[in-house]
């Protein structure tokens, strides 16, 4: 048996020309579940501030850890690799752990990386804990589930772990472990227009209210893809915005989920939960694409009588064989009718759009930007971002697309810029098609945007004023 371990959890940075950090939830339920099961980590906060690597190299110089822990997207897969080799380059003897989807493709981690001990695969609430236990007790960490880890040279996956059954047994994050009211400042900045009360006071609190996704798109993954959707009673979620709301001032609810309104009854759920509270709150109907036809009207507009100011649900594109696929499960009529019955409910819609699936021609191109100015709405525009774990990746590897993986992770970031081409088009007609038709759009639907900056919008040309030091000029919206 060991002494108490000293326990680091990293919270990365992945955009760092992006002067907005959020609360980090899922690092956030991590440490919640060390701390309960009191194994309390201290928090390295690269993202909130901005830290160099000689920022924290020095210190790591002056603090000693058993055990590091980070984990990010995939997407952030160079990020992962730089700050796995910092920590290993000071202090090689601690257990370099990580998670997230970054950790979902275990052989190639720890593979390329020497200096990664544990890969913690999908939910890392309980895993964590038990890793750290174990650890602590001298044991094997072979005994422990859901990781993978190195064993006579090779990389060995454990047993998978059981999906926590019922979101009731996850606590909320306890964000005291952070530097909370920080993020508070800059927090209605991810909360998008229309904002009924002042920008000061529509502070917005991320909540993570459901886990999975019942859906199976060819482009997703995410950490549950192994679990069963699981949500919270809305009750005990509105319970924990008003918590929130007393002790900080939040009035904007953000779902933090892959699909948060499942159904309409869910919907109803969530009113109800709502009106019985009496709380003042404003939130984003965040349901799939297709999930209100006209007659649900009236639903809609009680969402907006409850403080619901915009709705979401992704399109990804109006040409069926694409839709197809994709897996997505929607057409491109029930899009366009959810979306003008909620603007006629009083709610600001909103959707992204997603180009370069192997079918996309000019003419699915020019569908899809007919479906969105149908529905009045200007789309968040991406490119297909073949990521591991999907048929997409897989597709785009079997063409040749992706010869050298480490090589492709280490450079793909956003999928607002084209990083593989399975169209028949060449890259610059492909782009210079979605260009042109995304400058038609927002002229049509008379959106602020100047012509250079229609596909890469918000963050991006907040980005471009703001130094990230200085921070903070004038991001207002999210763009996933
Ligand atoms: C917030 C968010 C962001 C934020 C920040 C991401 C972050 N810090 O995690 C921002 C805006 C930066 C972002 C950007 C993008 N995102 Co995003 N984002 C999300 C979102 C909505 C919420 C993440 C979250 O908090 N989830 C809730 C928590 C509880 O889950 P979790 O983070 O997975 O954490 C659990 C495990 O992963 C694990 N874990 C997490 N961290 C750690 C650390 C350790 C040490 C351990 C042991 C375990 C562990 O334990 C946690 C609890 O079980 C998710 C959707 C979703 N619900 O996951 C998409 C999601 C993560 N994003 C996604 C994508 C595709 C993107 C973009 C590529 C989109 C784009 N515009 O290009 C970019 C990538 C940017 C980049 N440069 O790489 C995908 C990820 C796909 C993948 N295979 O990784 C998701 C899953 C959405 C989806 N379904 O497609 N995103
Ligand atoms: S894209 Fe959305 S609907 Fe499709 S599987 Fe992923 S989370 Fe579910």
């Amino acid at each position: 048996v060991r002494d108490q371990p000293r326990i680091l959890l990293i919270n990365v940075c992945l955009r760092y020309d992006v002067p907005l950090s959020c609360p980090p939830v899922g690092l956030a339920c991590v440490a919640t579940a060390l701390r309960d099961a009191g194994f309390p980590a201290h928090i390295l906060d690269v993202d909130l501030h901005r830290l160099d690597d000689d920022q924290i190299r020095a210190h790591l110089e002056r603090h000693a850890y058993d055990i590091v822990g980070l984990g990010n997207i995939v997407s952030g897969y160079r990020h992962t690799k730089r700050l796995c080799r910092l920590v290993k380059s000071v202090q090689p003897d601690t257990l370099l752990v990580v998670g997230n989807t970054v950790a979902s493709i275990p052989e190639r981690l720890l593979g390329w990386n020497p200096e990664v001990d544990v890969a913690v695969l999908g939910e890392g609430d309980r895993t964590i804990v038990e890793l750290v236990r174990t650890w602590r007790d001298g044991g094997s960490l072979a005994e422990v589930a859901g990781i993978a880890l190195r064993r006579d040279g090779r990389v060995v996956r454990t047993p998978a772990r059981p999906c926590i059954p019922r979101m009731e047994d996850i606590p909320f994050p306890d964000y005291s472990l952070f530097e909370f009211e920080k993020y508070l400042e800059m927090s209605w900045r991810f909360v998008p227009e229309p904002h009924p009360i002042p920008r000061e006071k529509m502070l917005s609190l991320p909540v993570n209210t459901a886990r999975g996704c019942p859906f199976d798109c060819s482009f997703c993954h995410h950490a549950f893809k192994a679990c069963p959707y699981r949500y919270y009673p809305f009750a005990t979620v509105v319970d924990y915005f008003a918590r929130m709301q007393e002790r900080h001032g939040v009035y904007y609810l953000n779902f933090w989920d892959e699909l948060s309104l499942v159904s309409k009854a869910r919907t109803v759920e969530l009113c109800d939960a709502l009106e019985r509270r009496g709380i003042e709150a404003y939130w984003p109907v965040a349901p799939r694409g297709n999930l209100f036809a006209a007659k649900d009207l009236d639903l809609l507009r009680r969402c907006k009588d409850l403080g619901a100011t915009t709705i979401g649900g992704a399109l990804e594109s109006a040409a069926p064989e694409i839709l197809a696929a994709m897996n997505k499960k929607i057409t491109a009529d029930q899009f366009v009718e959810q979306m003008q019955t909620a603007r006629r409910a009083g709610l600001t819609p909103n959707t992204s759009v997603v180009f370069g699936y192997p079918q996309e021609t000019p003419q699915t191109i020019a569908l899809t930007f007919e479906a969105c100015e149908r529905a009045g709405v200007y789309p968040s525009t991406g490119f297909v971002l073949p990521l591991p774990n999907t048929p997409i990746y897989e597709l785009a590897r079997q063409r040749g697309l992706i010869e050298d993986e480490e090589a492709y992770l280490l450079r793909i970031a956003d999928r607002q810029d084209l990083h593989v081409n399975l169209t028949a088009m060449p890259d610059d007609v492909l782009v210079e098609t979605v260009t042109a038709g995304l400058i038609r759009l927002k002229d049509v639907l008379d959106i602020p945007l100047s012509d250079k900056d229609v596909i890469k919008t918000t963050y991006y040309r907040a980005a471009r004023r703001a130094r990230p030091e200085t921070g903070l000029e004038a991001a207002t919206e999210d763009q996933p």
